[in-house]
């Protein structure tokens, strides 16, 4: 009798069944109230999630991937990572929709509408490594604020559109101009539309590569809503944040670009080494530019049992941030000796590159599989976490697997 009182009242008979909870106080819920557990829509229905994706907050949405999942060389939608410092655009209107070239070292103020990019300028496609300036921030000690990523925060799709030196050339830019920084649609997470989440940038040399683009296809379709449809800047080999989703309008300065993020301790880190925990000063934090050396193992997943008698073939990617990897070693021995494993080239600059190589075991037993990769300056992947810093970026330690032998 109760219950169905509540039923009437509340209307929530079907989330309450679906859902199978006991909500305590729940005849005290208003009409129309729904339980705040109900309002975000599952995440996998809404981005087309793989079912293995992690979730790591639900507002705003920022989900990971796992070294399995990114196996694939060019990594389908459904397993990319999503990062977001706000809401999601709700409403867009693609007819309407313009990138409109503004700021002090702009000759004249120019807007292009969807239709001019994809008509006015030759398109460009490119496989670009993305990843997260905070992956890998989990295993810091201590910790650092913010999401708490594994190692999945990284994709290299193949993005479409056109290069960003073509819009600024057609525009007309200053001699002055030394940095591009990008505003976009998203909403502030307080809801005041007079701030942004996020309005990150590039220096002009950055801007003028011809890998750098005003991208409208992702993986050949257009750019789902997640990662940043209709239009988005893609900076492959800089922290992802550099690549700035929704965008509708991009600021050509005089100055480095001091949008949101941009300053204070975001997407920064010491100019010298600190000491786990130290505190450090704005003013000692430098902007985060090109990512470190780093890889993964893709296959096989961590916790693999295999045959001896068989010889395990193991893959993954390797990439450098700007540089190109020019070498890949394995170990099964927690870093005493290492073999080198076969490395391909990059199908274009700023794409990750793949490494395979086949292991026999000496014996039966429990290994780890330790991956290590080597860029064009020589520097490689540190062993264990390296440089502690305030805001947990730029960890490249070695990715490693624990197989077993039997
Ligand atoms: N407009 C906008 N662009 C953005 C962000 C954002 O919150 N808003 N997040 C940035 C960060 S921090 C990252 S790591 C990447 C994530 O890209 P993805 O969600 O397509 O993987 O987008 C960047 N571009
Ligand atoms: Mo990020």
């Amino acid at each position: 009798m109760k219950r169905r009182s509540f039923l009437k009242k509340t209307g929530m008979s079907t989330l309450a069944s679906v859902a199978g909870v006991h909500i305590v106080f729940a005849s005290n819920i208003p009409e129309g109230y729904k339980p705040l557990a109900f309002q975000d829509p599952d995440p996998f229905k809404l981005f087309d999630l793989d079912s293995s994706m992690v979730v790591l907050n639900n507002r705003p949405y920022n989900i990971e991937a796992q070294a399995h999942l990114l196996d694939d060389k060019v990594t389908p939608n459904d397993k990319m990572f999503i990062r977001n410092n706000g809401l999601i655009p709700k409403e867009i209107n693609t007819d309407q929709w313009t990138l409109t070239i503004d700021g002090e070292s702009v000759n004249a103020i120019k807007s292009y509408s969807l239709t001019d990019l994809k008509t006015k300028f030759k398109a460009y496609t490119y496989q670009l490594t993305l990843e997260c300036g905070g992956n890998g921030r989990s295993e810091f000690d201590p910790p650092a604020k913010g999401n708490q990523w594994t190692i999945g925060a990284v994709h290299c799709a193949r993005w479409t559109g056109v290069r960003l030196k073509d819009l600024l050339k057609d525009t007309g830019i200053k001699d002055d101009a030394v940095y591009i920084g990008y505003h976009a649609t998203d909403v502030h997470l307080s809801g005041d539309v007079n701030k942004e989440p996020i309005s990150r940038g590039v220096p002009l040399y950055k801007a003028n590569q011809n890998e750098t683009l005003i991208a409208y296809l992702m993986n050949d379709k257009p750019i789902p809503l997640a990662h940043g449809y209709p239009l988005r800047l893609i900076a492959g080999g800089w922290p992802a944040s550099a690549s700035g989703k929704w965008i509708n309008r991009i600021s050509v300065r005089n100055i480095e670009h001091d949008g949101s993020k941009m300053t204070g301790t975001s997407y920064r880190v010491p100019k010298y080494p600190v000491s786990p925990g130290q505190e450090v000063p704005e003013e000692d934090m430098k902007i985060i530019e090109s990512m470190p050396v780093k890889s993964l193992i893709t296959f096989p997943k961590s916790g693999a049992v295999f045959n001896k008698t068989k010889k395990l073939d193991i893959r993954g990617h390797a990439w450098a941030g700007e540089l190109e990897v020019r070498k890949m070693e394995y170990s099964i021995d927690f870093g005493a000796t290492w073999q080198l494993c076969a490395l391909e080239k990059p199908v274009n600059r700023l794409a990750w590159q793949h490494f395979k190589a086949q292991i026999t075991f000496p014996e039966t037993g429990y290994y780890e599989i330790w991956a290590k990769a080597t860029d064009a300056n020589g520097e490689a992947q540190p062993m264990l976490v390296p440089g502690w810093n305030p805001k947990g970026y730029l960890n490249n330690a070695c990715h490693r697997i624990a197989v077993k032998v039997v």
